[in-house]
């Protein structure tokens, strides 16, 4: 095994057993009273189109419970997606706030959201709210999942149906195509019961349990589904059906169809338990309507994939319902941008909305108090280098009007969107000091922004969505599979005492801890403490210090913890990784402790009784064993 001694700098975490009498965390729920703060529910639809409701004019997609929380609330005629599509649209969305505030410029997979300003889960845990989350994510990097940034639980993900050769033989060629491929199917999964269930219905039931557990406390619950976003091919007959669409819309309209069903679903388990008047529910979608799945922007053109350049791929169908707080079957025509969601929901629940944000409270305007745009002016700017060249975008609203251009170089455009919402007529030469107003505004907001901003490299340790049924916290995260030394290692090492096995490694600039655990009975608090350690430290030493609990007599030396944490309660086996870097990335000095950030991130699930301790050798891959 190879020594302490041997690698420049060490450090060293380690994992300590707490007492039984920690504090009693099962507190009593809040008593339910008429002054509890409002719940709020929010549903991201992906890829729904502007025309695709039959509030917004649909006519071949019955829409019942959409159109009634429509007539029970304010149908927004004038909401925009200001960073399409879906991952800049969600994470502007939770952000509050521009993307390109945080250097944002384009679709940027992978691309870290700030974590100097609270997202609205974050926002909203921080004032007492209980967070949910269900459903597709795609927002920032590979380990800001959604329990990382503010939700409190996460929907587990229920395992997809495979289909049996008997039944891919039974299948259209189209969707045999699909799923004939490992992953299974993208909409049918697998329940608690072990029967296939279409994906859409499942978040529906999840919605519902959500809000029975916690009808008797402030609550936030963020449902973005996998529908309708493409392919809909599975679309099961009997939903299918219930639609007079035809060709390829049918797919789409079947699934449109089960969102709605949904819609239904919350809005009976809302009233059941007399929580209607006290929440609102705000419906959109990430982006507008997917042409190639035949989705419809009417009366508008474009959409996703096709016509991204129109307005039809960033005006989306949006309803705000809260009957009591907002009026009923009204239609606001002004503008609103989904980073007003944030503002609006602070102001809702009285806190004063964070100075980050760029949307304001939409409720006055809701209601009727306040008349106009909720914002004078909206604006779009996806220029990112190297993005899909459909994607490039540059572009404001200003009352009804619609500048655009695809890139800098180009001449700006000009529709009026009243009197032609297909945008055939470019009327720049007509009105030019509306071009040279509107496109001063544009420059004068684009130099309010931050620099385009870098993906970082994928990282190992990324996180991974829980699969299973049921709901995650951060008490029972997922633990990966295979745990193996990255591939720029240039020094790796390994303790093996206690219940705990330690191997570590460090680049020239980074270190990674990766941890596993085997604390096997138990179901008391545990702590993490994370330490530094010498250089010249030798594992005798180490391993002393840890056997006479930490006896300063043995390491003098020895530092406070410079990190600790309390792992949830119920851990059985635990694998977790740990990434740390170096401030300013200054790098393993020889002799001196270097201060490190550390960003925390374990991954844990109870994996069994019969997992074995894996046996490590230097420079093995370590594979952990799971039922
Ligand atoms: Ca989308």
């Amino acid at each position: 095994m190879t020594t302490i001694t041997r690698i420049l700098f060490c450090v060293f975490f380690v994992l300590t057993a707490q007492a039984l009498a920690e504090e009693n965390p099962d507190q009593p729920s809040q008593a339910n009273t008429n002054q509890q703060p409002p719940n709020v529910i929010l549903i991201y639809i992906d890829d729904l189109g502007f025309g695709d409701l039959g509030c917004f004019g649909c006519q071949d997609i019955p829409t019942p419970n959409i159109d009634r929380l429509a007539a029970e609330g304010v149908q927004c005629t004038a909401s925009y997606i200001t960073n399409p599509p879906c991952c800049p649209s969600r994470c502007s969305m939770i952000m509050g706030q521009y993307g390109q505030r945080f250097g944002k410029y384009g679709m940027s997979r992978g691309l870290p959201i700030p974590e100097d300003r609270p997202t609205l889960p974050k926002f909203l845990a921080n004032n007492g709210y209980t967070t949910g989350q269900i459903g597709k994510w795609d927002i920032g990097t590979k380990q800001q999942g959604p329990l990382q940034v503010g939700f409190n639980q996460v929907a587990k993900t229920p395992p997809k149906k495979k289909y049996t050769k008997q039944e891919i033989a039974k299948l259209p060629k189209a969707v045999k195509q699909r799923v004939t491929k490992k992953s299974g199917s993208k909409y049918f999964c697998i329940n608690e019961a072990g029967e296939t269930v279409w994906l859409t219905d499942y978040d529906g039931d999840s919605m519902v349990d959500y809000v029975g557990r916690h009808k008797e406390e402030p609550f936030f619950l963020y449902w973005s589904p996998e529908a309708v976003h493409s392919p809909s091919i599975e679309a099961p007959e009997r939903l299918m059906a219930r639609t007079t669409a035809t060709g390829k819309r049918r797919k789409l309209a079947g699934a449109i169809v089960s969102v709605d069903d949904q819609v239904g679903k919350l809005i009976k388990a809302l009233e059941k338990h007399g929580l209607r008047e006290n929440t609102l529910v705000i419906f959109t979608s990430d982006n507008g309507a997917n042409g190639g799945e035949g989705g419809s922007s009417a009366p508008y053109t474009g959409g996703k994939g096709i016509g991204t350049q129109k307005e039809g791929w960033v005006r989306v169908p949006t309803i705000f319902s809260m009957p009591g707080t907002i009026p009923r079957g009204k239609t606001y025509e002004g503008l609103i941008a989904n980073f007003d969601f944030y503002s609006t929901i602070a102001a809702l629940t009285g806190q004063p909305i964070p100075r980050h944000c760029d949307g304001v409270d939409l409720l006055p305007f809701l209601t009727g108090e306040n008349t106009g745009d909720a914002h004078e002016y909206l604006y779009w700017l996806n220029n990112e280098p190297g993005d899909a060249v459909r994607r490039h975008l540059i572009a404001a609203r200003w009352k009804d009007w619609r500048l655009y251009k695809k890139y800098e170089k180009d001449p700006w455009q000009l529709f009026d969107l009243k009197l032609d919402p297909k945008e055939e007529r470019n009327v720049a030469a007509d009105h030019p000091e509306v071009v040279t107003q509107m496109a001063a505004k544009h420059s004068t907001w684009a130099t309010t922004l931050a620099p385009l901003a870098q993906i970082p490299e994928i990282e190992e340790g990324a996180l991974k969505s829980t699969p299973g049924h049921g709901w995650a916290s951060l008490n029972d995260v997922v633990a990966t599979e295979q745990v193996k030394p990255t591939k720029n290692e240039v020094a790796y090492s390994m303790l093996g005492f206690r219940n705990t096995l330690v191997f570590y490694t460090f680049e020239e600039q980074k270190v990674v801890l990766k941890i596993l655990i085997d604390n096997q009975d138990q179901s008391f608090p545990l702590s993490c403490d994370l330490y530094q350690f010498a250089p010249t430290t030798t594992e005798q030493n180490l391993k002393n210090w840890i056997n006479n609990q930490h006896s300063d007599a043995i390491f003098p030396e020895v530092p406070q913890p410079i990190f600790t944490k309390k792992l949830p309660k119920g851990f059985c086996k635990v694998t977790a990784s740990e990434e740390i870097r170096a401030h300013d990335n200054p790098g393993p000095v020889p002799g001196k402790f270097t201060e490190f950030k550390v960003q925390y991130s374990v991954k844990a699930r109870n994996v069994g009784k019969n997992i074995k301790i894996p046996t490590f050798t230097d420079s093995a891959k370590v594979f952990v064993q799971t039922k």
